[in-house]
């Protein structure tokens, strides 16, 4: 009895060994059941059956170190499920998985056949057949790499055969159980200038970006130095692989089953995969989060704005911080009068409707801009070397993130009076002297304001201007308290004394006048920005607070209105009559000092002229 069971760990202990030197080859007229395996020449690899919930498996994983990770499944949506399998090579060359009734449960699709042929798993993890005579790559009948499952291995291509169509792509497991194909993967999109794109279903949920020469405009990180990337795009195909710089080196790259894509690295020291990259889970990773037209900032709250040259689509939906509408363009296109601003640090938008041209340089590639009108961006699309090639965008610029560092240039296309909005002047043309000159007025971006009213509250709202409401706000940079009045969309009135306003008091400087701060234009909305007066106005004070008002006050307050006025009349170059001036349009400050404002009735009479000219309005 002692020496039967002896035997039989004997015979347990010798099957192990002959495993241990297992073969890495199938002929015709073998077979692998379950139980046995095909192991790489060096043991990296594992070649057998594994077990999950739903059933038996045919797959490859690692043998060293043994995580037992699977990196390709066969059946992947057939599991066997009476517990009985046999992978077997026909005599053409076809490799076939068959369940306990000899039904064909898988098999690799070769469209050739070999005379000799053998099925052989790699060190590098790829399953091939091919004929014995010929251990040439380009003429393996089938392998194992051209089918990715969700694992991107060292030396695989991840990419398009632009010839036939045929795509290798990687595509998540439906759960961690479960490897039958999920709903998220990973491809090189070749509509327009390639990009690696993650799906979710068919539509793009992030975005890896086009090539750019170095590494993908939307991953300026390169996954340290332990990869070397290869990155071909030509008349024939296009792919993206890598290799680890070390081969001893153990990498993947992989989509978990809920869409993340992370590079692992083996380490010797801990025994487990580390994590050595993935996107970093910020919010701007979503694809197209803030619509057309704008980018999408994770060091700006919030994260969205519009280009320069665009506004908000819809102001309300922006503001409440539902994005998905975009912008749109602050001025019309004026197709080849435009012009194009230049943006950097940016990540390449959406290049599905693109096109691209490595021979042009970046004056060529502005010219076939400028004269196709739907062009609405362009850049290099080589960065290397002070950068090369020429990229066009067609339509509606999507997903753009600022990345700072490792961002793009990118060349927008604008309105040419769009260029340069913030810096821009405004011109005063009313002096007929031929003493023109540029008035320095700050313009405040919509945004700016928007948030300093508190999305112009009504709790903010102090009263209603001449042509529209007035609000209460605070520059938060600047802790300034300040006094917007907003022009009435529906007001045409308005815009003429709006106008008027705007040319008048930003040339007057007088410590009795309110203070223009600046303005903001940016589409339908047109504000002018004032110095916040918190003592509101004199008509307050005659008619409600009249016994705060003492003596000395009264003269000063008098005083203050009679010498703003003396310098309208008399000491501005512009002489100016207000034709408005009442006690509601004298503001007081904290030290109740008088300053006269609302100048949209306003007007001016130039040089030596005394009599009014009555039908002239300034500035229209
Ligand atoms: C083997 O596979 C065939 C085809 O899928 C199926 O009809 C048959 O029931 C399977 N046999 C067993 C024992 O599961
Ligand atoms: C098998 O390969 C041929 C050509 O290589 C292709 O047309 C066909 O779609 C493939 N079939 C499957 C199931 O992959
Ligand atoms: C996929 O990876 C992310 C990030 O590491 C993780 O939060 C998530 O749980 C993973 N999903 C699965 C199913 O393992
Ligand atoms: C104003 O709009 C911004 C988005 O632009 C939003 O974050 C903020 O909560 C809004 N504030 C109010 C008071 O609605
Ligand atoms: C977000 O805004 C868009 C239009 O800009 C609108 O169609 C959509 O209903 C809004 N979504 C929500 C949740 O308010
Ligand atoms: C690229 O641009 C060059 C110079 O304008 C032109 O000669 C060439 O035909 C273009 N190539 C393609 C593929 O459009
Ligand atoms: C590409 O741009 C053209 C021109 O604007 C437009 O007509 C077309 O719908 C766009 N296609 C896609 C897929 O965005
Ligand atoms: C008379 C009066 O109300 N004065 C106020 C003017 O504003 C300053 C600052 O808000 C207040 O401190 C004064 O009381």
């Amino acid at each position: 009895m002692k020496g039967f069971l002896r035997g039989l760990i004997c015979l347990i202990l010798f099957s192990s060994i002959s495993g241990a030197a297992a073969v890495d080859t199938i002929v015709p007229g073998k077979s692998i059941k379950i139980g046995e395996t095909l192991v790489s020449s060096k043991g990296s690899f594992e070649l057998g059956f594994f077990r999950s919930s739903r059933g038996l498996y045919l797959g490859i994983w690692y043998k060293k170190p043994a995580t037992h990770t699977a990196v390709w499944v066969a059946n992947r949506e057939n599991p066997l499920s009476d517990g009985e399998g046999v992978l077997v090579l026909d005599s053409k060359g076809t490799l076939a998985l068959l369940n306990s009734t000899k039904d064909v449960i898988w098999a690799s699709n070769t469209s050739r056949s070999a005379e000799n042929p053998v099925a052989q798993l790699l060190e590098s993890g790829n399953l091939v057949v091919q004929d014995e005579k010929n251990y040439n790559e380009e003429d393996y009948l089938w392998q194992s790499f051209d089918y990715p499952s969700d694992s991107l291995l060292p030396g695989m291509k991840l990419g398009k055969n632009l010839k036939t169509g045929f795509d290798r792509f990687l595509s998540s497991w439906r759960s961690a159980d479960d490897p039958a194909p999920g709903i998220y993967s990973v491809r090189i999109d070749t509509r327009g200038f390639p990009q690696v794109v993650i799906e979710k279903g068919s539509k793009i949920r992030g975005r890896a970006g086009p090539w750019n020469g170095i590494g993908f405009a939307g991953r300026p990180a390169k996954p340290n130095s332990i990869t070397s990337a290869q990155y071909v795009l030509n008349d024939e195909e296009v792919y993206y692989r890598y290799e680890p710089e070390d081969s001893s080196v153990k990498i993947r790259m992989v989509v978990n089953s809920s869409g993340v894509f992370q590079i692992f690295v083996w380490k010797n020291g801990i025994h487990d995969w580390e994590l050595l990259m993935m996107p970093p889970p910020d919010i701007c990773h979503n694809y197209a989060l803030c619509g057309k037209f704008a980018s999408c900032n994770v060091n700006r709250s919030p994260v969205c704005s519009c280009l320069e040259g665009y506004l908000p689509k819809s102001l309300v939906d922006w503001n409440l911080g539902n994005w998905s509408g975009g912008c749109i363009r602050d001025t019309p296109s004026e197709c080849e009068k435009d012009a194009f601003l230049k943006q950097t640090w940016l990540k390449w938008p959406d290049t599905s409707n693109s096109t691209v041209n490595m021979t042009m340089n970046l004056r060529e590639c502005e010219q076939t801009c400028l004269t196709n009108c739907y062009c609405t961006a362009y850049t290099n699309a080589d960065v290397r070397d002070g950068g090369s090639g020429c990229l066009l965008w067609f339509g509606d610029l999507i997903d753009i993130q600022v990345l700072t560092p490792g961002g793009q240039d990118l060349y927008i296309r604008l309105a040419p009076s769009d260029m340069g909005l913030k810096k821009r002047h405004l011109r005063n043309d009313y002096m007929n002297d031929g003493e023109k000159e540029d008035m320095e007025l700050r313009m405040f971006d919509l945004e700016i304001i928007a948030s300093a009213t508190d999305n112009f509250s009504i709790n903010n709202k102090l009263g209603q201007g001449g042509f529209g409401p007035v609000y209460k706000g605070t520059l938060l940079d600047e802790e300034q308290d300040i006094a917007v009045k907003r022009l009435s969309r529906s007001s045409g009135q308005g815009l003429q004394e709006f106008k008027n306003e705007v040319i008048l008091i930003a040339k007057l400087q007088h410590r009795n006048l309110v203070k223009l701060l600046g303005c903001c234009i940016e589409g339908d909305e047109k504000m002018l920005i004032y110095e916040y007066m918190p003592n509101k106005s004199l008509d307050y004070f005659i008619f409600e607070r009249s016994k705060l008002l003492d003596w000395n006050r009264r003269v000063n307050i008098i005083g203050g209105i009679a010498r703003g006025l003396l310098y309208l009349h008399q000491d501005s170059r512009l002489r100016i009559i207000h034709r408005d001036l009442k006690a509601a349009n004298v503001l007081l400050d904290s030290e109740m000092n008088p300053k006269i404002s609302d100048f949209g009735m306003a007007r001016s009479f130039c040089g030596e002229q005394t009599e009014a000219n009555t039908n002239k309005v300034v500035g229209t």
